[in-house]
C-alpha cells in the first residue's frame, strides 16, 4: 500500500460523494484501489465499499445494545470504530491496493477530535496515511470566514501529523471571484492578511489577525485545489498532489 487517504472535513462537506467520484475516476485511470466507510452512521452511500464498519457497528445495535439515544449512540459508535482498527488494517494488507480511500463519521468532531480518531489513522493508516481536508465552500468567501477554515484546518493537521492537503469542495458552488481569491488568499498569506485588514473593526478581525499570525508557515503556502463531485473538475490535481508527496512513481 503506498498511501491511505482519510477525507475529513466537516458535516456535510461532501466527504462521501468525493470518495465515490475519486474513486470512479482511480478505476477509469486504471489505479488499483480499495475504499473503506469508516461512518457507522451513514444511511446511503454513493459507492460500494469493499470494507465497510457498517457490517460490525450500527447505531440502532449501539442504542439498543446500550440503551443510548442518538447521540451517544453516534460518540459510542465512532469510538467502537478503533476497537477494529487492526483487524481493519490486516485485511486491508491482504489486499494490497495501491491506493485506500477512507470515508470517515460524517461529523467531523467524532473522527478529528477524539482519541479514537488519532488511533484509526495511526492504525489503519500508519506511515502512508494522508489526510484530505475538504473546506466548505460557504466558509472561503471572506478573508474572516478563510482564515477560520484554515485554523479549523489546521487543527485537523495537528490531530492528524500527516501529509495533508485542503481542498475548496463543491467548487461548482463559488463564482469565478470567490474562487480567484480562494486561490490567492491560500497561496499568498500576505494578500489575505491586507483583505483582512481592510474589513471593518471588530473583535473577530482582531482574533484573525492573531489567529493569521499565529498559523504562519503552518499551512500557507499551498494553494487550495478547487474540486466539484458535480463537475469531476480536481480530482486529477488530488491524485498528483498524494503521488508528488507520498512518492508514488508509475
Ligand atoms: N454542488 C455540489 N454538491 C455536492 C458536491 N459533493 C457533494 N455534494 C452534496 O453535498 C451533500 C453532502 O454530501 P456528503 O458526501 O454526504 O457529505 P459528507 O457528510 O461530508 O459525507 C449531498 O447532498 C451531496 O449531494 C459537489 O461537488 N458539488
Ligand atoms: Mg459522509
Amino acid at each position: 500500500m503506498k498511501a491511505i487517504i482519510f477525507f475529513v472535513g466537516p458535516a456535510g462537506t461532501g466527504k462521501s460523494t468525493l470518495t465515490g467520484s475519486l474513486l470512479s475516476y482511480m478505476e477509469d485511470t486504471n489505479r488499483n484501489v480499495a475504499v473503506v466507510n469508516l461512518d457507522p452512521g451513514a444511511d446511503e452511500l454513493p459507492y460500494e465499499a469493499d470494507l465497510d464498519i457498517r457490517e460490525e457497528i450500527t447505531l440502532e445495535k449501539m442504542m439498543k445494545e446500550y440503551g443510548l439515544g442518538p447521540n451517544g449512540a453516534q460518540i459510542a459508535a465512532a469510538d467502537a470504530v478503533a476497537l477494529h482498527a487492526g483487524e481493519i488494517r490486516k485485511t486491508l494488507e491482504g489486499m494490497n491496493p495501491d491506493y485506500v480511500l477512507v470515508d470517515t463519521p460524517g461529523q467531523m468532531e467524532l473522527f478529528a477530535f477524539r482519541v479514537s480518531g488519532r488511533v484509526i489513522v495511526d492504525t489503519v493508516g500508519g506511515k502512508e496515511s494522508f489526510i484530505l481536508f475538504l473546506a466548505d465552500p460557504n466558509l472561503l468567501r471572506t478573508p474572516l470566514d478563510f482564515v477560520s477554515t484554515l485554523f479549523l484546518a489546521s487543527s485537523v493537521h495537528f490531530r492528524f501529523p500527516y501529509p495533508m492537503l485542503m481542498v475548496a469542495s463543491k467548487a461548482d458552488l463559488l463564482d469565478e471571484e470567490a474562487e480567484e481569491r480562494v486561490l490567492r488568499w491560500s497561496s499568498d498569506p500576505e494578500a489575505l492578511h491586507a483583505d483582512l485588514l481592510g474589513e471593518r473593526p471588530s473583535m473577530a478581525k482582531e482574533l484573525g489577525i492573531g489567529m493569521l499570525r499565529t498559523l504562519g508557515e503552518l499551512l500557507l503556502p499551498g494553494q487550495m485545489v478547487p474540486v466539484s463531485s458535480v463537475s469531476g473538475r480536481g480530482l486529477d490535481r488530488i491524485l498528483e498532489h498524494v503521488d508528488q508527496v507520498m512518492g508514488i512513481l508509475d
